[in-house]
């Protein structure tokens, strides 16, 4: 793993400076930062033109209240936030989060990550992220609906196909995309389907956006077992989470041979020796909005380890696909102590600096969440796609759409590290690539 060149060292202090208490938001830019030495002592105009400035300061940062009634008739207020980060390549694109730890650091680095992932996809979308400290959890769909509308009724003036288009993350899945989007079409009086993305497949979704982001994760996975001459079949498997991402991550990874042996939730794990059963997974997550212990509780041979953490069970592929900073250097040992072979970044960040250097000293194949998980905006930008030429594409059209482009990313990290280096380093490959992509277009639109 890089460290910081002292070409960067000045910028990475501006950041810390002008960003206080944004921890998450500095460990972001010092991640890009640290690959990026190789690449302005070779091209000092990057420096020169102020472009890592400009790239770490958001084009727009919006915070409003969301006042809400809830169902005993409080009212209720919560925060939320847009930072629209970067829109070179296209209009800012990236996910809504709902989950009460959400605060302007924690937008901040995602939308910096998006910007990067979205370059490294190879489509016209630019980087921004949103989200509110709202929760979810334990909240009626009428008390739900109700806070999306309301967050859409300040929201809306800030969203357009060409300007802004939100989509999902934690905590912001289909029920909420619908909400949002009717809310969306009753104040501007337009059926602009491509404002949002993620949406229901009866008004305007695409096939395979649900599984996208867990699809291309194990396609990437795949694809560098590969180019070592090895394949996912018949491998041990764990996911963390239980959410959107690990649901379909799990899926893929068990319909290309491996067995699926663990998943988590912020309560505890589950292991299941037999392979996890995806349809009672997704009964109890998806349409229970159940906690992950009744998996277990309705699968006798599973167990539920309460407050446990699945990175000690063994496995030699492990997908992290909760949250971020949820696997620490401790972790990352109890994985390679136990064999691992693969570890891809489903989720955004999940894995500190430290258990990624871990990974890497160890020789463990590392993809980094800006490229592992790129699959889910792609399928956003496919879905843009349709929405714009009003068609609708079949569900294996569009899984091979997602096939080819989770191929690319990984061809451009690949040839990035090669080039700059270090090859076999998807971390410095996916910062160099998707960097000189978003550097490049910004210095030809000016200073804007
Ligand atoms: P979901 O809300 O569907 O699921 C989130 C899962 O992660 C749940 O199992 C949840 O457990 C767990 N989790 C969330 N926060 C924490 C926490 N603080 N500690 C421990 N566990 C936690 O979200 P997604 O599956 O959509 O998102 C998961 C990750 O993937 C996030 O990092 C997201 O940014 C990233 N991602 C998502 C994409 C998408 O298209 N949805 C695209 C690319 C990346 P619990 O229910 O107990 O909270
Ligand atoms: O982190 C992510 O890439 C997402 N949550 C998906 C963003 C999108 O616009 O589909």
């Amino acid at each position: 793993m890089e460290t910081l060149d002292p070409i960067l060292q000045p910028h990475f202090e501006t950041v810390l400076a002008r960003n206080p208490g944004e921890g998450e938001f500095h460990q972001a830019v010092l991640e890009v930062l640290e690959s990026l030495g190789p690449v302005v002592r070779k091209h000092q105009h990057y420096v020169d033109e102020a472009v890592i400035e400009r790239l770490c300061e958001p084009e727009r940062q919006l915070i409003f209240r969301v006042p809400w009634t809830d169902d005993q008739g409080r009212v209720q207020i919560n925060r939320a936030f847009r930072v629209e980060f970067n829109s070179a390549l296209g209009p800012y694109k990236g996910g809504l989060r709902f989950h009460p730890s959400v605060y302007l650091g924690i937008v901040k680095f995602l939308g910096f990550e998006q910007i990067f992932k979205n370059a490294l996809t190879g489509m016209p979308i630019g980087g921004g992220k949103g989200g509110s400290d709202f929760d979810p959890k334990g909240r009626s769909d009428a008390e739900v609906m109700r806070f999306c509308q309301s967050l859409m009724t300040e929201l809306y003036r800030h969203l357009g196909e060409y300007t802004d288009v939100p989509a999902g993350d934690i905590g912001v899945g289909g029920r909420e995309i619908g909400y949002l989007f009717g809310q969306y079409k009753r104040i501007t009086n337009r059926y602009e389907s491509g404002v949002l993305t993620g949406k229901g497949l009866s008004y305007g979704g695409s096939q395979v956006r649900t599984e996208a982001t867990g699809y291309g994760t194990v396609f990437f996975t795949e694809e560098m077992l590969r180019l070592t001459g090895r394949s996912l079949s018949g491998r041990r498997v764990i996911v963390s989470g239980s959410g959107n991402v690990a649901i379909y991550a799990a899926q893929k990874a068990a319909e290309l041979g491996a067995q699926v042996v663990a998943c988590s939730d912020s309560s505890g794990y589950v292991v299941d020796e037999a392979g996890l059963d995806i349809a009672l997974l997704k009964q109890v997550k998806e349409v229970d909005r159940a906690r992950l212990s009744a998996y277990a509780e309705q699968r006798p041979d599973a167990s539920y380890v309460a407050g446990g953490r699945v990175w000690d069970v063994p496995c030699e592929v492990a997908l992290p696909c909760a949250t971020q900073n949820e696997l620490d250097a401790d972790a990352a040992q109890a994985l390679v102590t136990n064999g691992v072979l693969a570890v891809a970044e489903g989720a955004n960040m999940p894995c500190t600096p430290d258990a990624t250097r871990v990974f890497q000293e160890k020789g463990v194949l590392f993809a980094p969440g800006k490229a592992a998980n790129a699959g889910g905006v792609a399928t956003s930008a496919l879905e843009m796609q349709q929405n714009a030429s009003r068609d609708s594409w079949s569900f294996a059209h569009t899984e091979e759409r997602l096939r080819d482009i989770m191929v690319g990313v990984h061809e451009r990290c690949a040839s990035a590290a090669d080039e700059y280096g270090t090859p076999g380093n998807y971390v410095a490959g996916a910062n160099i690539s998707s960097f000189l992509q978003v550097a490049d277009a910004m210095l030809s639109l000016g200073v804007v």
